[in-house]
C-alpha cells in the first residue's frame, strides 16, 4: 500500500456539545451562534459539492426569475455525500438533540443562497410560519458556506421574539400554493444582524423572528447551508396533521412512515 493510501481523510466538522450555558442562552434568546463547526476541510469539500449541484441547475442571479429559482436548491444532501454526512451525522444532530430530545428526524436540507445582485430583501418571518410544525420545538440551522455581511444580505434575529410563540402568517392555502409573503411588523429596533463566518452555524427556534436584506455587494454571493430539525413524531399542522417525512437520525418516532422514510436514503 502507497502511503498516500493510508493517510487519513482530513476531518470535515468540529464535534463538540453544546454547553449548559449555550442551552440557557438558546432558551432565552431563541438563537446561538456556533462558530467553526466546519473545519477548512469541511468548507472546502461542501462548497465544492454544493457548487457542482448549484452550477448544474443554477447560475447567477437572474432579475426575471423567482425568489424560488434564484434562491433555492432543495434536498442538497441528495446531491452531496459530504452534505448527507453533516446533516445525517454531524454535529448539528447532537446540537439538535439536545435541545429538542432523544427522538430527531432531519426535515430539511437545501441551498438558500443570495448571489450578488438580488437586492431583494426577505421579510421577516417564523420558520414555523411558512410550514407550521407541531410540537414547536423545531430549529433551523444555516451554516455559512463564506463570510457574510450585512453588505451581502446576513441574517437578521430579534432576540427572544420566540417566546410570542406561533404569530397567524394570515395566509390562506392558494396564498401559500402562490408562495405570497408573510408580513409581520416587529419592533425593528430590537433586531440584530448576524454576520457568520465561513462554517460558522446560526441556529434558531422555529418561532425565531428573522429577516435578510439585499446582497449589494457587486463581488461576492451569499451562500447558506439550510437545514431544519424536528422532534421524530412532528406532524404537519398545514397538512392535516400528517407526519412530516423526514430521516431519523436519532431515537425512534411513532410513525411508521417515517420508520420506513429513514430505509428511503
Ligand atoms: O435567504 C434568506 O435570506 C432568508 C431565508 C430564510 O429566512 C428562510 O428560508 O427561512
Amino acid at each position: 500500500m502507497s502511503p498516500s493510501a493510508t493517510r487519513m481523510a482530513p476531518e470535515l466538522f468540529n464535534h463538540r456539545l453544546l454547553t449548559s450555558a449555550e442551552l440557557a442562552t438558546f432558551q432565552e434568546q431563541g438563537f446561538l451562534v456556533l462558530k467553526s463547526v466546519l473545519t477548512p476541510a469541511g468548507i472546502h469539500r461542501l462548497v465544492d459539492e454544493c457548487m457542482a449541484a448549484w452550477t448544474a441547475e443554477k447560475g447567477p442571479y437572474d432579475p426575471t426569475a423567482s425568489w424560488l429559482e434564484n434562491a433555492l436548491l432543495p434536498n442538497i444532501h441528495h446531491r452531496s455525500s459530504a452534505v448527507r454526512d453533516y446533516y445525517f451525522e454531524g454535529p448539528l444532530v447532537e446540537a439538535a438533540s439536545q435541545i429538542i430530545g432523544p427522538n430527531l428526524k432531519g426535515v430539511t436540507s437545501q441551498l438558500t443562497f443570495k448571489m450578488r445582485g438580488n437586492t431583494k430583501p426577505f421579510a421577516w418571518h417564523q420558520d414555523n410560519g411558512y410550514g407550521e410544525l407541531e410540537p414547536y420545538n423545531a430549529v433551523t440551522c444555516l451554516t455559512a458556506l463564506e463570510d457574510n455581511d450585512r453588505e451581502t444580505g446576513c441574517l437578521w434575529i430579534i432576540p427572544g421574539s420566540h417566546k410570542q410563540g406561533q404569530i397567524a402568517s394570515g395566509l390562506t392555502a392558494a396564498d401559500k400554493q402562490a408562495h405570497r409573503e408573510i408580513v409581520i411588523r416587529p419592533d425593528e429596533s430590537k433586531a440584530v444582524p448576524m454576520p457568520l463566518r465561513a462554517g460558522d452555524c446560526l441556529i434558531f427556534s422555529c418561532w425565531t423572528l428573522h429577516k435578510s436584506e439585499g446582497n449589494f455587494s457587486k463581488d461576492r454571493d451569499r451562500r447558506v447551508l439550510f437545514f431544519r430539525y424536528a422532534d421524530a413524531d412532528a406532524v404537519e399542522v398545514y397538512n392535516d396533521r400528517k407526519p412530516r417525512l423526514g430521516r431519523l437520525v436519532r431515537g425512534r418516532s411513532r410513525f411508521a412512515e417515517v420508520r420506513a422514510f429513514e430505509q428511503d436514503l
